[in-house]
Formats: C-alpha cells, structure tokens, sequence
C-alpha cells in the first residue's frame, strides 16, 4: 500500500459526501498518482464502514466491467468489486429520484442468490452453479461520483464501483437445466428496446464473474456468505437514463424487473 491511513480515511469521506451531496468530483488519482490496489479496496472498505456505521446494512455485492468489450476498453483483465447497501434497495416497479443522484445510468445484469458459502481460492463455474439457489433479472444504477464518468480503474474501485441502486425482481429460477451464457435480455426504455444481449456477454459465463468475486474475497480472507444476493454485472453497455424514464429488464425465462425515475 502507499497511502497512509489519514489519507485513505479522507478520501472515503471525500466520495462518501460527493454521493450523499450529488455532488461530481475529479478522480482522485490526479492527486494521488501512486495509489495502488489495495489502497482503492481500502478506500472502498472506508466508505462501507461509514456506512455501516450510519446505520446502513450490506444488502449485496456486485461485480462490475464485467463485460468483454468494457474491459478491453478499459485495458483490464479482471473486473472490479463492490457493494450495495439497503438505501441502494428499489422495489419492483418503484421509483429513483434523479435528485438524489448526479447522472445515473442503468445496466442490465444477472442477480445470483446463495445458497451456501463460496470461498476462493479455485473458485469456478461449477462451484457457483451449485452453491446458487436461484438467479432473477437485476437493474443496476450506476452513479460514479467522477465527473463525466471519467476515471481510471483505482478511482472507479475506491468510489465503491459507481454503486447508487438496484432493483432484482422478476421470476427466480433454479440454474439447473439453465444455459445463462444463451439466455436472452431486452432493456426497454420508455417501452423502446434500447440494448439487447445475452449472458455470455459477462466472460464467457456470468457465474465466472461471481467466482471471481470469491476468488477475490479469498486473497483478503473473506467469502461471499450463504443467502447473498450479487449482481454479476453489465451484459451490455449502460444506458444513460433521466427523470420520467421508466426502464424495464426482461430476462429470457425469468420475467422481467422495472423502475421509474422520478
Ligand atoms: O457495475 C459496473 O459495471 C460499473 C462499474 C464502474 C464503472 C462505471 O461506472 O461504468
Ligand atoms: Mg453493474
């Protein structure tokens, strides 16, 4: 690590206050050109435990640039990790106030739910498949705290992965028998298909991208608890949405999940 604890602590409520503020920042590499990895995790761990100590609750995790042309975009390899908290939570069919974020995007994704622990390392396909006990359609909203969208991966990483809400809804299915790497998706926008693809869009398979989460946790020896709810991430590129937009994700055999913002 290269940033002392003073300075990761400031950082985190630095992006902490830009999320709660709607408030854009530059990102915080240009002031701290040799942060490295772990100190953009310990930021984001920073900001959970300010959260946390708000009274929030850890509702999920999240994997994102997950998808195969976001990450040649960004020159990556392995995809980045967050969290979401129960302010994060929408109901099916509720509402997002544009107010309370700076310029959202939704992206189409694959909620996966636990049903026993997963723990790297050597976590796989296989090991994910049989550790969910169901999976259902899942919007993110994306909000980063960067103005214009613009960071690199550190920045991206410390500012919790650009996570503001979430919706999953729709029809759980149990994965056996599924294919989700040929499992089909429409985002509707207003009624309008805006983005369509299908699951292998998320490396090859979108349970590569939760055993890679559990691969990650495993290096910091944690794991991803039974009953945990991840959003495996991006199966196409966002879509940037406003006021008076009411978005809806269907999901090939499982339904469809909706918001509206307000
Ligand atoms: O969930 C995601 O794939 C987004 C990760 C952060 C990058 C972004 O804000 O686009
Ligand atoms: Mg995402």
């Amino acid at each position: 690590m290269n940033l002392d604890q003073n300075t990761i602590k400031q950082l985190a409520e630095h992006l902490d206050n830009c999320q709660l503020n709607q408030q854009d920042t530059l990102k915080i590499t240009e002031q701290h050109p040799d942060m490295d990895w772990d100190d953009a995790y310990a930021i984001q761990d920073e900001i959970r435990a300010r959260k946390l100590a708000r009274g929030l609750k850890v509702v999920g995790l999240k994997a994102g640039l997950t998808s195969f042309a976001k990450m040649k975009q960004m020159g990556v390899e392995v995809p980045v990790f967050g969290f979401m908290t129960d302010d994060y939570t929408v109901q099916d069919g509720g509402e997002v106030k544009v107010s309370e974020l700076i310029h959202p995007k939704v992206e189409p994704e694959i909620a996966f739910v636990t049903k026993a622990p997963l723990k790297g390392p050597g976590c796989h396909i296989g090991a994910v498949l049989a550790a969910t006990d169901f999976v259902m359609p899942g919007i993110e909203v994306i909000d980063s705290r960067y103005r214009d969208f613009k960071f690199d991966l550190k920045s991206v990483i410390a500012d919790n992965t650009s996570a503001s809400r979430f919706v999953v809804g729709g029809q759980p299915v149990g994965v056996e028998g599924l294919d989700l790497r040929t499992t089909g998706i429409v985002l509707e926008v207003n009624g309008v298909p805006m983005a369509f693809g299908a699951g292998a869009a998320v490396l090859g398979h979108p349970a590569a991208a939760i055993a890679m989460l559990a691969n990650h946790l495993g290096e910091r020896g944690e794991e991803i608890p039974a009953g945990t709810m991840i959003l495996s991430g991006g199966i196409t590129e966002a879509v940037a949405v406003k006021a008076g937009d009411n978005v809806t994700l269907r999901v090939q055999g499982m339904g469809s999940c909706s918001l509206r913002f307000v």
